[in-house]
């Protein structure tokens, strides 16, 4: 027996690749998620609402240039005969970059409000910007690179938010977001066994030691920090004296810049 769901989210996707969606969200936690009823992902092909016998979606843009634009028509069409939950956000390179605050924000939408949120995705050189004025509630991008479409950007926002929902990793939404809440990078994680092809696993790991343990976690966390994501360091004003003393203890000889250091 499971408990009944304390909230379920609901996530209603618009794309022309409707079975790579749904194909990939029937895929591990998030396909768990669905069968447990934590999570109900629709998706909508824009296709099926096209007025035309060859089923079009697209056409050339008005002024000239490279390319094809998704036509105004089967989006609104799609949208408005299913009243999708919202906040509609629409995929596109030109959006608001998605970050872990706004995965929890949509997460919320599931006890709050609506019940969930929508995503447009689209495909070619975007949509009509009518979509954008006059039909989505925001545009969202996942990061400064070109996809060719809104569809893998879509399924991370998906997993990104849906992992946060309570039950769907078998774990509060708090002690899913522990690591990232105090602005560090992962620790270094091993299992067995404890030497590969002569490669041990640190001593430390091994001692039963959890306070130890617990040290060494947090001094390499901070060391790969340092290494690859200065600026997160920045972002969290700095380290604690402490926290240099720490790193120092465990080795780290590097420079590190005033900003990298508390107030
Ligand atoms: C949705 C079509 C392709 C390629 C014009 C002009 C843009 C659209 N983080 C993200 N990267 N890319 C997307 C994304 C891409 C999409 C669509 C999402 C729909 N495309 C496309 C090129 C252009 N370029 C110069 O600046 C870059 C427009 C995305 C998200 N989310």
């Amino acid at each position: 027996m499971t408990a009944a769901p304390e909230s379920s989210l609901q996530i209603d996707v618009f794309s022309i690749f409707p079975e790579a969606i749904d194909g990939f969200c029937s895929y591990g936690l998030l396909g768990k998620a669905r069968e447990a009823g934590l999570v109900t992902v629709r998706v909508h092909d824009l296709r099926s609402q096209a007025g035309d016998p060859r089923r079009s979606v697209d056409d050339a843009p008005f002024g000239g240039g490279a390319g094809m634009v998704l036509l105004p028509g089967p989006i609104f069409d799609a949208v408005e005969s299913c009243s999708p939950p919202r906040p509609l956000l629409l995929l596109g390179p030109a959006g608001r970059l998605f970050n872990q605050e706004m995965a929890r924000e949509l997460a919320e939408q599931a006890a709050s409000g609506s019940g969930g949120f929508s995503l447009l995705c689209g495909r070619y050189e975007g949509v009509d910007q009518r979509v954008v004025d006059h039909l989505v509630d925001g545009e969202v991008s996942i990061g400064d690179y070109v996809l060719a479409g809104g569809e893998a950007a879509a399924l991370a926002v998906i997993e990104a938010v849906t992992r946060l929902m309570p039950g769907v990793m078998g774990n509060d939404a708090s002690l899913v977001e522990e690591s990232f809440a105090d602005g560090l990078l992962e620790y270094p994680q091993y299992t067995r066994p404890s030497v590969f092809r002569g490669w041990a696993v640190p001593d430390v790991l091994l001692s039963g030691d959890h306070g130890k343990v617990a040290c060494w976690r947090r001094a390499q966390a901070i060391m790969r920090t340092i290494e690859v994501r200065p600026d997160l360091i920045e972002a969290r004003g700095g380290l604690s004296p402490d926290e240099v003393r720490l790193i120092r203890q465990y080795g780290y000889a590097g420079d590190l810049p005033p900003q990298m250091q508390g107030p």
